[in-house]
């Protein structure tokens, strides 16, 4: 019998989700994402609020199998289904650049949220207004590091002729953070034309655009990782 995947991730949300449904999308890999199924809700609640052997979602169930890190997750789908670069140095360097895909991430989601996830926004405001321009001045130097990569390796993807799974976590990335903060994305972004056109290239892959355009593709949102909060991209809109 074939192994199934379930990947346990909150419903309504792309969140950290997201990075993990790409792999599955481009591999051409059936998974049932379990917490946009009946009752979804209350197992992604039953694994954060329960101990055990996975702190939180995104997790993912292959058998007996259970994996947490989006990170972790990702490489595990990405060496499976031939979408890392070859050899151990190649999935190894697609790993690192993983993990600082992921510290953009994080960084981004605290922008918002800069003392504590169990607060609300509106309880930190004074905090995220803070640190926003802090985070809007570091955005450049990750996205100089990405082109970087991206043109030593000759292209057209970061790691040379083929598409990995980190070419799909960029583009995720570069597509949330433009929804967050276009004002700072666009800044942040001049100069590197290579960035825009390789998320270009991502989405029109054949199975990620399907994907795109399917209603397993859920749009951002002021629940997720990237929300739009005008006041920390504009400090025109903070005055307001
Ligand atoms: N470093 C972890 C972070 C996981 C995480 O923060 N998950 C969020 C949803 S995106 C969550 O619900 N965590 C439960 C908790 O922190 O209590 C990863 O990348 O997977």
């Amino acid at each position: 019998m074939s192994e199934t995947y379930e990947l346990i991730y909150w419903p309504g949300i792309p969140g950290r989700g997201e990075f993990v449904r790409l792999v599955f999308e481009e591999a051409g890999v059936p998974y049932e994402d379990v917490g946009r199924g009946k009752g979804g809700l209350k197992i992604v609640q039953r694994y954060v609020s329960e101990a055990g052997p996975v702190f939180g979602p995104p997790i993912l169930k292959v058998g007996e199998l259970l994996l947490s890190q989006t990170t972790n997750i990702c490489l595990f789908l990405g060496r499976r289904f031939g979408l890392v670069p070859p050899g151990e140095h190649g999935w190894a360097q697609a790993n690192g650049l993983m993990l600082t895909i992921a510290d953009v991430v994080n960084e981004t989601h605290d922008t918002h949220h800069p003392t504590s996830v169990t607060l609300y926004y509106e309880d930190q405001k004074a905090e995220a207004l803070r640190r926003a321009p802090h985070y809007l001045a570091r955005l450049p130097r990750f996205l100089a590091h990405f082109a970087f990569v991206l043109e030593q390796s000759g292209g057209p993807h970061l790691f040379g002729a083929n598409v990995t799974y980190v070419d799909l976590a960029l583009f995720h990335l570069l597509s949330g953070v433009e929804y967050a903060f276009p004002r700072g994305f666009a800044k942040a972004v001049e100069g590197h034309p290579s960035l825009l056109a390789l998320r270009d290239r991502v989405a029109v892959r054949p199975r990620i655009a399907a994907y795109l355009a399917s209603e397993r593709r859920l749009d951002f949102n002021q629940h997720d990782l990237f929300r739009r909060y005008p006041e920390l991209d504009d400090p025109a809109a903070r005055a307001t």
